[in-house]
């Protein structure tokens, strides 16, 4: 599935979050692979993401969009993985890597079985995204469904985030939550800054997988902006508030991420369950 999207929407999601236009393109044509095919569960493979147009020419102009050209989120069926990469990160961009309209990445997925990753890109000023599954097989395989036990504190690298909800989340309804990061001694973070051109990221994904999508810590008019519009700085910290239009009632789970001037490389990763009503 490929659809013109908001920067903070899949297809489906109406509301704050919401889509510009929930309109499908038939002008890309996006293609993922791995090597080796099938990954194997605690060994690095790659994965490769190639997007061209509908007669197979490569797009070789893909936009910058939150400081990288493509966003890879890899989650497992399970749940008990994420991870969110780019190819930016690990390797140059080389001539050829856009002429080819191919960018990869290093996976290492840790379980046997079946991974979504959801890719968000932009080009001439649109965001776009895709999702697709990839397969680890070995040992030891993932659990046989995801753990929807609520979980509303969650702690990485020393810093403790607690989520919590300005009224309870309702299927339909923009929802309204806030996340307070403490440090390892109790005392509020305030200086988190932006990361990959957001103050936080939210994913999120439903229990079945056939649902995911990406937000970003709440900014007035955000679900109107461009690939080539900046988000401004608003959440220093302890408090990072998040608006979302759940589609349907049921268990989610939440990997909220963010960095802070004081740890520089550090990326922070925050994970979250809880239910929407619906
Ligand atoms: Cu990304």
């Amino acid at each position: 599935m490929l659809v013109l999207m908001a920067c903070d929407a899949s297809p489906i999601d109406t509301g704050d979050s919401a889509v510009v236009e929930d309109t499908e393109i038939t002008d890309y044509v996006v293609t993922t692979w791995t090597d080796p095919d099938p990954l194997v569960a605690g060994s690095t493979g790659e994965l490769y993401v190639q997007v061209t147009d509908q007669d197979g020419r490569p797009i070789e102009d893909l936009q910058q969009n939150h400081e990288r050209l493509v966003h890879n989120v890899l989650i497992s069926a399970d749940w008990s993985f994420y991870a969110h990469v780019h190819h930016e990160d690990y390797y140059e961009v080389t001539v050829d890597d856009l002429k080819s309209g191919t960018l990869h990445a290093p996976v290492t997925p840790p379980l046997a079985g079946r991974y979504l990753v959801a890719l968000n890109f932009a080009h001439d000023n649109q965001w776009l995204s895709h999702e697709a599954e990839f397969e680890a097989t070995g040992e030891p395989p993932m659990a046989a469904s995801p753990d929807t036990t609520p979980v509303s504190e969650s702690s990485d690298e020393g810093v403790t985030g607690t989520l919590s909800w300005a009224s309870t989340p309702m299927a339909g309804y923009s929802s309204t939550w806030t996340v307070t990061l403490r440090d390892a001694e109790g005392n509020d973070v305030t200086d988190i800054e932006q990361y990959l051109g957001a103050d936080a990221h939210a994913a999120l994904v439903n229990t079945t997988l056939d649902w995911v999508s990406h937000t970003h810590a709440y900014v007035p008019g955000m679900e109107t902006m461009s690939p080539s519009m900046d988000m401004p700085h608003l959440y220093p910290g302890p408090f990072v508030d998040f608006r979302y239009v759940f589609p349907t009632g049921g268990a989610y789970k939440m990997w909220v991420q963010f960095t802070r001037s004081s740890t520089p490389g550090l990326v922070y990763t925050l994970p979250f369950v809880f239910s929407v009503e619906g």
